[in-house]
């Protein structure tokens, strides 16, 4: 057992230079186990608190009075440390302690035992397995919240390389392919001035329809086939556009305005169009019956929830009830703290519903969601495409290829 001796914290920067909060924790007077929290730019309405007061320093103080309680605890299991961060903050989002403060003690604790127990940290978070390699979803191209004027109105379009058969080949293929859509934008776009939005994906300006078309095309220039060993996905991240009051979706850069029915005649038409097998946040947060006719209607398609779940169990509840979704975004800081994500990813499981473990467009270079996703069963890692915080995930697949134990990537279906 490793026993918490120590903890300090501060604030950092992420990758958009916004300030976030890194918490440190030693077990046994030397396993030094560290963590800062990312933060999103598209946020579901009920993700938790990420900080009290919206005020990092807040959060800090706060901390700095209470961290004392954590020392003699155990890291090895989320559960004794969640015990004592709701007795300190017994609200459900974190309001008081900050769900960056839960986020980061989470998995520093963690981080710290499983240097104290010399074992990786997907293996202390999931000591059976099976240990299998999510496929990497590759940002390709994108707009929306992550991007500026003149990007198509869709957050993030998404490659998969299913026909992938290692981590290796998965990440090959998907750098290949972002490469080629440069060139292929550049043929629509003159002036393409090479720029890329918060997770490295091309940013230029051109409509959501040629966005998709540009990245059809660069998978065949690559040598590829669409739907045979490189699949696409979106990211609409709709509730970003869904105006409540018009009870439209707002295509501003599109300049036009779709009601509900007619969202989903749109997104039915584009997994068609382009065989996706992947389509998160497909219509706004709070419409789980139109999710769950676009579930029914496109069986070979990871319907995901993203800020329709916020990685939230209560979330998944009224999903499952609608058989609302078939895929379901992890990203641990919506929920607060690592044990609130790891009993989501249970329920997940237990429903059928395939795990998405996610990173957020505000990132540190913490790599430990890497041992998250195959911790959790995860059939897919959503963490950008270019620049070092995301590639300090990619790579520590990488680097995890060369325990023994794991087997093989995960399942998927394309069609
Ligand atoms: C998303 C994420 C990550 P953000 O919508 O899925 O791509 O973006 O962190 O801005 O919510
Ligand atoms: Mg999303």
């Amino acid at each position: 057992m490793a026993t918490v001796t120590d903890l300090n914290s501060r604030i950092i920067f992420n990758s958009r230079g916004t300030e976030t909060i890194e918490i440190d924790v030693v077990t046994d007077g030397k396993h030094l186990g560290r963590a800062a929290a990312p933060s999103g730019a598209s946020v579901g309405t009920l993700e938790c608190r990420s900080f009290p007061m919206n005020s990092p320093e807040r959060a800090i103080e706060f901390f700095e009075e209470n961290k004392s309680r954590f020392v003699g605890i155990s890291a090895d299991d989320p559960t004794e440390l969640q015990g004592v961060m709701k007795d300190i903050d017994p609200t459900p989002n974190y309001s008081k302690l900050g769900g960056s403060v839960a986020y980061a003690l989470s998995i520093a604790s963690v981080d710290s035992a499983a240097k104290a127990a010399q074992i990786p940290l997907f293996k202390l978070l999931n000591k059976n397995g099976p240990y299998k390699f999510p496929f990497p979803l590759g940002n390709v191209l994108g707009g929306g919240a992550h991007a500026g004027p003149g990007t198509p109105d869709i957050q993030e379009v998404l490659i998969l390389p299913i026909g992938a058969s290692n981590i290796g080949e998965a990440l090959r293929t998907n750098f290949k392919i972002h490469k080629e859509v440069r060139n292929v934008i550049e043929r629509y776009d003159g002036k393409f001035t090479y720029g890329r939005g918060d997770e490295g994906a091309w940013a230029p300006n051109v409509t959501n329809d040629e966005a998709l078309q540009i990245t059809e095309k660069a998978i065949e220039n690559a040598g590829f086939n669409l739907g045979q060993n490189v699949a696409m996905g979106i990211d609409f991240a709709s509730s970003s556009l869904w105006d409540d009051k018009a009870k439209k979706y707002n295509y501003s850069r599109k300049g036009k305005a779709l009601n509900s029915e007619e969202q989903i005649d749109y997104v039915n038409g584009l997994i068609k169009s382009y065989k996706l097998i992947y389509a998160e946040d497909p219509v706004n947060e709070e419409d789980f019956s139109g999710m769950s006719l676009l579930t029914r209607a496109n069986s070979g398609c990871y319907i995901t929830g993203d800020d329709m779940l916020v990685t939230n169990v209560s979330r998944l509840a009224i999903a499952s009830k609608h058989r609302a979704c078939s895929g379901a975004i992890l990203k641990v800081n919506q929920a607060g703290s690592l044990y609130d994500a790891l009993q989501f990813a249970n329920g997940c499981r237990s429903e059928g519903v395939g795990i998405i473990t996610s990173h957020r467009s505000g990132e540190s270079t913490d790599s430990h969601i890497a041992h998250i996703s195959i911790a959790t069963g995860s059939k897919m890692i959503k963490t950008g495409i270019l620049g070092g915080e995301r590639l300090a995930k990619l790579n520590e697949l990488v680097r995890i290829r060369e325990y023994d134990l794991i087997e093989g990537m995960a399942e998927i279906c394309s069609t």
